[in-house]
């Protein structure tokens, strides 16, 4: 019995860890259907069961649903992210001893856009090559000096002002006003092509197989969105996201109704150019919503993910952070690698102010994701909210075991 459980333990993980293996992409999905009828669903979305009813029960299925996931979000909330664009060009050029810049070119048709990121490398010399974290108009968490950091200006891609940024940016430059990204998916599609770029520049020296992906605020909405659709992240850390970001749109619509002046999707389509021209129409009714953001947040999994959250703050809507983060914990506990996955919101600190109480979670992560190093990520789950969060209310689904 024993000796089967371990054989069943190294052939689940080997099942992740080949990405090549049985946990690739699968051409044998089912079509996400297109004429979707939607429904009211006043509780969060089941992970593992399909638009079409047919239960999620192996790896296999569950990348499938990933894919059927992908794509209702593209199609109802943050619009399309393109493909690599025909040509993409790098150019890496030094700025002074360890700061770097890499300017990207994208061409599509007879159209050309470029845009610079600034890799600072904080330890001469470094470890070979280097991990790196793309960090969101600078980072606002400590970095480990062993990595390099990749400053990247986000709004040039996409601008982010009020409701007279929609399509304006490179992004829009290339792929006409009126693509249906909204800001965070166009900002994800820049950070693709940083990574596209970096593979093409060995001089860069930077590790593509240990890059991180983090912002604070609007930002921690971006990051979560890149590191959702580009597999070659190792580690997404959105910061004080909110709603938006890892908050589920129920759970905040939820707090509002409860009296609490929190960011609602109502709110947010007002506000700014964050989410496609589409997701406007379901901002008050975000029951009819085929998902909701613990499905964002799967779309990273098994890969790394530590979301860190602020208490101090209604507006970021703290319960609902922490109910949707505590429901995608679940697709991470399915995939047999729960500890890849953690949450941490704590108080008594000013907006994207990092913390000291929060390093060495955070310090766990970078190490096991970017370094390389062993690392106890496991049991990541501070919650200093207090309001407790009722699953079996809000995500009563039945957690399997993928093989
Ligand atoms: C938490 O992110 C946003 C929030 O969604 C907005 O309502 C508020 O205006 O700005 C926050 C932010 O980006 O602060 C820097």
């Amino acid at each position: 019995m024993k000796f089967l459980l371990i054989l069943l333990f190294v052939v689940q993980t080997l099942a992740i860890v080949s990405k090549k293996g049985i946990y690739a992409r699968n051409s044998t999905c089912p079509t996400t259907p297109t004429n979707l009828v939607l429904t009211n669903q006043t509780t969060l979305p089941d992970p593992f069961t399909f638009l079409s009813g047919s239960p999620v029960t192996t790896l296999s299925d569950w990348k499938c649903r990933q894919d059927e996931i992908s794509s209702l979000m593209q199609t109802y909330e943050l619009g399309t992210k393109p493909p690599k664009p025909s040509i993409v060009t790098a150019a890496f050029t030094e700025v002074s001893a360890s700061t770097y810049s890499l300017t990207i070119g994208c061409t599509e048709g007879t159209k050309t856009v470029s845009f610079s990121v600034t890799i600072t490398y904080q330890s001469t010399p470094g470890p070979s090559p280097y991990p790196a974290i793309i960090a969101y108009g600078g980072a606002s968490i400590p970095v480990p000096a062993t990595a390099a950091i990749i400053t990247f200006n986000n709004d040039i891609i996409a601008a982010e002002n009020d409701q007279s940024s929609r399509g304006v940016g490179i992004f829009y430059d290339l792929y006409g006003a009126t693509a249906s990204a909204g800001a965070t998916m166009a900002w994800a599609w820049g950070v693709s092509r940083i990574i596209d770029a970096l593979e093409m520049t060995p001089a860069a020296n930077i590790d593509t197989t240990k890059i991180g992906v983090t912002g604070c605020s609007r930002d921690g909405k971006g990051a979560l969105v890149a590191g959702a659709f580009d597999e070659r992240i190792a580690l997404t850390i959105p910061q004080e996201s909110g709603s938006g970001g890892s908050a589920c749109w129920r759970l905040s619509d939820a707090m509002m109704t409860a009296g609490q002046d929190v960011q609602t999707a109502s709110e947010i389509v007002r506000e700014n150019v964050w989410f496609s021209p589409t997701f406007t129409n379901y901002s008050n009714s975000v029951d009819l919503l085929p998902f909701d953001h613990h499905l964002l947040a799967a779309l990273v999994a098994p890969r790394g993910l530590l979301v860190i959250e602020n208490a101090a703050y209604l507006w970021l809507g703290p319960w609902s952070c922490y109910g949707c983060m505590m429901s995608a914990k679940t697709i991470w506990t399915a995939m047999g690698v729960p500890d890849n996955m953690g949450f941490s919101e704590v108080g008594n600190h000013s907006h994207c102010a990092f913390p000291a109480v929060q390093q060495p979670t955070l310090l766990a992560f970078i190490d096991k994701f970017l370094l390389g190093r062993p690392a106890n990520t496991s049991n990541v789950m501070d919650y200093d909210f207090g309001e407790p969060f009722n699953a079996t209310q809000w995500a009563n689904w039945a957690t399997p075991t993928l093989m």
